[in-house]
């Protein structure tokens, strides 16, 4: 895996993981939707998701993609359906018009943030978006899959948490991913070679994590780090945080409580559903 793009490089994502990409694939190029500050001195080529030229020459000679790029949070549907649906599309179109032969695609726990506190879920748990955003991260894991079985590119989705070194409240003592994890699941994606689709959860070894990722585990996966080791500083600024029924009932968090007008009783009545995955 010689030229490695990454996209959405000058986030706070990526400027996490460029230094320590850029010592396995001294080959990354970066890329952003506008001029990044570049203390690597790597190439950069800008690249606006929706434009399709330019995502094009973007990933021309490339061999593997991590696609950070895009919205990152819950946005206004037309700003989703332009950075996350049309852009992801680019992406994955450019990739196969150039011959790529490797993508990780970021998703999201955000994918499957309806699901309760107090269930485990695999890799194989179907999406339960919270938000426009998880809709359009589990549209990007759809589309992964497409490419994978259509045209033959190993795509990796990894339903990430929240990367950092610190759990940033209780929620994220579950989902925190530490860059140095994250950059373990990049790898495994770029060169483990029995990748087609898979779908891993980007968090690190966290005690108190809400999913089964056995399925990263069988491909290698061993994180080093675990959010419970700064549990005390979690619960702390937990504390300082207001209540929301909702946000705390469900994974996602605060992303399950924006514009929500269900009545939840009625729905996890009706539902009478346990993740029972064990068969
Ligand atoms: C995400 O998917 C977001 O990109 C990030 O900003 C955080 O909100 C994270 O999820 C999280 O759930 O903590």
């Amino acid at each position: 895996m010689k030229h490695v793009l990454l996209t959405g490089a000058g986030g706070d994502v990526g400027t996490r993981i460029t230094p320590l990409l850029k010592a396995i694939y001294p080959g990354l190029v970066l890329s952003d939707m506008l001029p990044i500050p570049n203390p690597h001195a790597l190439p950069f080529r800008q690249a606006e998701l929706t434009d399709t030229a330019a995502v094009e020459a973007a990933v021309d000679g490339i061999d593997g993609i991590v696609h950070l790029g895009g919205y990152s949070v819950e946005g206004s549907w037309q700003t989703i359906l332009d950075a996350n649906i049309i852009g992801c599309y680019n992406m994955f179109e450019a990739a196969r018009k150039a011959g790529a032969r490797r993508i990780i695609f970021a998703s999201s726990n955000h994918a499957v943030g309806f699901y309760s506190r107090d269930e485990t879920i695999p890799a194989e748990a179907p999406p339960l978006p919270d938000s426009r955003y998880g809709v359009s991260k589990a549209f990007g894991e759809a589309l992964g899959a497409m490419y994978a079985m259509k045209h033959g590119i190993g795509v990796t989705s990894l339903r990430i948490g929240n990367v950092g070194e610190v759990p940033l409240d209780v929620r994220r003592l579950s989902i925190m991913l530490h860059q140095e994890d994250l950059v373990q699941l990049i790898r495994i994606g770029l060169e483990h070679p029995d990748i087609v689709n898979e779908v891993f959860y980007g968090i690190s070894g966290n005690t108190r994590a809400w999913y089964d990722n056995s399925r990263a585990e069988k491909f290698g996966y061993r994180p080093k780090h675990d959010a419970e080791t700064q549990a005390a500083h979690a619960e702390a600024e937990q504390n300082r945080l207001p209540s929301n029924a909702i946000a705390d009932a469900y994974q996602g968090g605060a992303f399950c409580a924006i514009e929500h007008d269900a009545d939840m009783a009625d729905i996890t009545d009706k539902l009478d559903r346990t993740m029972d995955f064990s068969g």
